[in-house]
Parts: C-alpha cells; structure tokens; sequence
C-alpha cells in the first residue's frame, strides 16, 4: 500500500461516508415515490431503489475495508496490511449496472417483447463489460490493465451505440411532454458511464503513488452518486409525469 496524507486518507474516507448516507436517501426517495406513479411504472421505481440500496450496501462495506487498511499513528497514516478491498466496487457494479440500463428501459414503457430483448441484450453486454474490467482494475502492471481495459471497452462502445440509436427510434414515441427528460435521463447516463474509463486510466497518466488511489477511488465514487442516485431521480419525474398524462391522478390509477 503506498503511503497517504492524512488529508488524502480522510478525502476518500468522506466521500465514502457521504456516498453511503447518499445511497440510502435515494433508496428511501425512490421507493416511497412508488406510490406517486401509476401501476406501469411501479417496476421502474422499484428497481431505480434497488440499485441505490445495493449501492448504500457496498458503500457501507468499501468504507469498512477503507478504514481497515490503515491505521493512524499520532497523526500519520500507515498501511495495516489489510488489503483495501476492490472487488466489493465491482460485485456492486455486476448488479447494478444492467439494473440501470433495465430501469431506463422500463420506465420508456415499450412492448412487452421489445422490453425483454433490449433488456437482455443489453443487461449482458453490460456483465460483460464489468467481468472483463476487473482484472485489469487490480493488475499491479499496466499492459494488462490496458488488455482488460480494451477488453472492456467493446461491450461499452455497444451499449453506448444501443442508447443511441437503439433507443432513439423508441424516444421519440414517447409522449411530448417527457420526450426531453427521457433525453436528459439518456445523457446523464452517457456522460457519467464515459467518466468510469476515463478515471480507470489515471494510472496511465503522469500521477503516481497515494495520487492514483485517491483519484481512483474519489472518481468512481462521483460517477457512482450522478449515475445511480442522480438518473434515479430522473426516472422518478419521468414516471410522475407520464403518469399524470396516461392516468390523471396516479393514486386512483
Ligand atoms: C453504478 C455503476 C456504474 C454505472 C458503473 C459503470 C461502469 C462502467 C461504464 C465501466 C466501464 C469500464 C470500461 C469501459 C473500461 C475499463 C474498465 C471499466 C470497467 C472501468
């Protein structure tokens, strides 16, 4: 383990804390927000609050294995020889991440078999993705953490294309009123899926040591709060607002 600050050790420390208070908000949010929506969108929410409870789960252990893997001393921050541990990221990431691609794709509210294949298709390009990412994540070298890397980035140049003009044609049958927030849903999800490659290279880059640990670790975290909190709560104004237009007043529905 390299050395850190103290200043570096409490950064990562706290943005773990509040991501975990974050993902647990969400949760809350979006499953009491179930009874604001009509019946066809129930699922949507429910599994935008998933998400966001898997999340807050791994939080909670990521900053437990954090906080194990040093140890102050008057004030200096000193490896404990405890690990810190990487894979709790990417078992959330395995479940979380076509969970995410299935709740935009549920809340567009397409046929019953256009919603299963995309969901397929996509869901499994997107465990792709995560399997192949991890080995690379924790190579100690940088070919291989370029080979996985590259790897990786195939499924995600397929999903990213599937948003885009797979789901494209679909948006635009959408109702006028939500068409541009399906849109916004559609973007944050596009540019905070590219912020994970783009911080999976800072090792490529000139910052080295204690630098790279927290880049990586504070990176994600932000990518992690905008894509699972921050689309949630899109998802929910989108089911609202459907709602009000397909069953007036959503608690009658
Ligand atoms: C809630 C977690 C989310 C939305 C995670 C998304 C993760 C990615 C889009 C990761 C992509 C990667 C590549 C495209 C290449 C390098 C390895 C990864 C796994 C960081």
């Amino acid at each position: 383990m390299q050395e850190l600050s103290f200043g570096q050790y409490s950064l990562v420390y706290n943005a773990f804390s509040f991501t975990f208070a974050t993902m647990a908000a969400a949760t809350l949010f979006l499953w009491f927000g179930r009874s604001q929506v009509g019946h066809a969108y129930k699922t949507a929410l429910t599994i935008s609050g998933l998400v966001c409870a898997i999340a807050a789960y791994h939080y909670f252990r990521i900053f437990e294995s954090w906080q194990s893997a040093y140890d102050i001393k008057n004030g200096v921050v000193v490896a404990s020889g405890y690990a810190f541990n990487d894979a709790y990221r990417y078992v959330d990431w395995l479940l979380t991440v076509p969970l995410l691609l299935i709740e935009l794709i549920l809340v567009m509210r397409l046929s019953a078999e256009e919603t299963v294949s995309k969901a397929t298709k996509l869901g499994a390009a997107a465990a792709l993705m995560i399997v192949l990412g991890y080995p690379g994540e924790i190579a100690t070298d940088i070919p291989t953490r370029i080979l996985w890397g590259t790897l990786s980035a195939i499924p995600f140049v397929y999903i990213m294309w599937q948003l885009f003009a797979g789901l494209g044609a679909s948006i635009n049958s959408q109702p006028e009123s939500v068409r541009e927030l399906v849109k916004k849903a559609r973007l944050l999800t596009f540019a905070s899926w590219g912020f994970y490659p783009i911080v999976y290279m800072i090792p490529y880059t000139s910052l080295s040591g204690s630098n790279v640990i927290v880049g990586v670790q504070v990176g994600y975290t932000i990518a992690d709060v905008i894509a699972k909190a921050g689309v949630g709560i899109l998802i929910y104004m989108i089911a609202t607002r459907k709602s009000q237009v397909e069953y007036g007043d959503p608690a009658h529905a």
